[in-house]
């Protein structure tokens, strides 16, 4: 047997200046159903995710706390490292760049950008935002502030540059050889214009604050904390040993999942640093859209910032996570609505999915002895419901495989739709005294239909499609994707089934 595909997937490394919100655990969803279809889907996977500590926004939060960085960065980093446990998050590492493991990698990689010429030193003298911690040329300010909002302040202080404007024609040629590597198309083509617009060389290092990794035999300056922080997709394989097992197998990684915020650090510079060390670029860079709540932007000031604990507390994990992935085309901005969550809840998971195994459960229960029944010879629209659950996996497959998880899910619902169809048109309830054998074929058919939509919905809803799948008596080592379809593990007829449970309740307004 050949060794399983590899599939390296990353979430930002978030700032700890702040404690996580919506944003934050939308983005290591989406990271977090992507691993585990993977998984699930035979691949070997990394999924990575981790804290940016470093620079003079987290420097100043750390001073306003009263705490010195790194007492302060261990605190709220913590926070980051506990929201995995919250939203049931299979990260297989967490980094923090104020490890000795990614300090390592970022000195050496600067070493090698120095090596082989891409780095001189010079004077910055310009604009800089601390919020965004990003320079920004006289041309790019609108009224006085960056075009994010953000405000700027003049910095005039020696500097180490990266030729970046050396990489114009380079990465211009890197992206036509990779129509794919920033989705969706409409930010790529932002990208390659910003690019084709011209790239002037970029400051990396600081030397009016301390707290970042120093420059290699220049302490005096700090690396700028996007040349740290990119990095840190590098460190958590063990670079600079190119040659470890772990490195081989998982770089050039899968895809880098962002916020539309930080596209141009990660489709631009990053690539750009890669290709001047001689080390491959990522394949892929998605960058998904913005939350707001109720309509308005999220900010602390308006204080109006989502607490993921407070939404997992109020609707529920499983009922949060198939939101968030459901309500908004992935690539899209999204608008967090009570009523919305409401009738996602009630209708899409209560009504459609929850449903509907509860009345197949329930009715094998009562009538079949709690035992999966035995069908007899299927009729044609057996066979097609059968068909379609068989058709799933490969539907999901593709959309998974462009980081449509809206999509995936249309999919899975639509088979859900199908069901309930096929469970009115059939009426087994009605067969139980007329043809007791045709209501076992349809109630066998249905549960094996239940089975492919439990197995697939598990990446989104692992908690409710798990306990779904206890309930069909699915043995933990047959839950997996290759126990999908006919030749995969069908429903054994005989076996014992526990009793059933509702898996998701309806939401009832206090
Ligand atoms: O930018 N809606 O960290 P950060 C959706 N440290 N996603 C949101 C969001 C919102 N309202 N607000 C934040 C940084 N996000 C750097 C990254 S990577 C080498 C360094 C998400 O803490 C979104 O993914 O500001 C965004 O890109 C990320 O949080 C920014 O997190």
């Amino acid at each position: 047997m050949s060794a399983p595909e590899a599939f390296y997937v990353t979430t930002p490394i978030y700032y700890v200046n702040d404690s996580p919100h919506i944003g934050h655990a939308y983005t290591t969803l989406a990271c977090d159903a992507l691993a585990r279809f993977m998984r699930l889907d035979g691949r070997r996977v990394r999924f990575l995710t981790g804290t940016d500590e470093h620079g003079q926004k987290v420097e100043k939060a750390a001073r306003e706390a009263g705490l010195d960085p790194q007492r302060f960065t261990d605190q709220v980093s913590q926070r980051f490292r506990e929201l995995l446990a919250l939203m049931d998050f299979s990260a297989d590492d967490f980094i923090r760049t104020t490890e000795a493991r990614h300090k390592r990698a970022v000195q050496a990689l600067w070493r090698r950008l120095v090596e082989r010429g891409h780095i001189y030193l010079g004077k910055y003298a310009g604009w800089y935002s601390v919020r965004d911690e990003s320079y920004y040329t006289e041309s790019e300010l609108v009224d006085g502030r960056a075009p994010t909002g953000a405000p700027v302040e003049w910095v005039e202080e020696p500097s180490y540059f990266f030729r970046l404007s050396a990489w114009q024609q380079p990465l211009l040629e890197f992206y036509a050889r990779h129509p794919d590597f920033v989705l969706p198309p409409s930010r790529f083509n932002e990208v390659v214009s910003f690019v084709r617009g011209g790239l002037t060389d970029l400051s990396v290092s600081r030397t009016t604050f301390r707290w970042g990794i120093p420059v290699p035999d220049d302490p005096e300056h700090v690396i700028y904390v996007w040349l740290d922080a990119l990095t840190n997709y590098i460190s958590a394989l063990g670079y600079p040993d190119t040659e470890s097992e772990l490195f081989r197998t998982f770089w050039p990684a899968d895809l880098h999942v962002i916020g539309k915020d930080i596209l141009r650090f990660h489709a631009v510079y990053w690539p750009a640093f890669l290709l001047a060390a001689g080390v491959e670029p990522p394949r892929r860079v998605f960058a998904h859209g913005w939350w707001t709540n109720e309509g308005q932007k999220i900010s602390k000031s308006l204080g109006n910032v989502i607490d993921p604990h407070a939404l997992v507390g109020t609707y529920g994990l499983d009922q949060t996570r198939y939101f968030l992935l459901r309500e908004v085309p992935f690539g899209q901005d999204g608008d967090f609505r009570h009523e919305a969550m409401v009738r996602r809840i009630n209708h899409d998971l209560a009504n459609d999915y929850g449903n509907l195994a509860q009345r197949v459960l329930s009715m094998i229960a009562r009538n079949c002895e709690g035992r999966v029944p035995q069908p007899g010879p299927l009729a044609a629209a057996d066979e097609a419901l059968l068909a379609r659950a068989h058709a799933l996996l490969p539907a999901v497959r593709d959309a998974m495989a462009e980081q449509a998880l809206h999509r995936a899910l249309e999919l899975i619902w639509e088979l859900v739709g199908e069901a309930n169809r096929y469970v009115d048109a059939q009426a087994p309830w009605a067969l139980r005294k007329s043809d007791p054998g045709r209501m076992r074929t349809v109630l066998w058919v249905l549960a094996e239909t239940i089975r492919h939509i439990a197995l697939l919905s598990l990446p989104f809803v692992p908690g409710a499609a798990s306990r779904l799948l206890d309930q069909l008596a699915v043995a933990q080592e047959d839950r997996h994707f290759a126990a999908l379809g006919p030749a995969g593990r069908p429903l054994a007829p005989g076996t014992a089934l526990p009793a059933p449970r509702g898996v998701f309740p309806r939401w009832q307004e206090a």
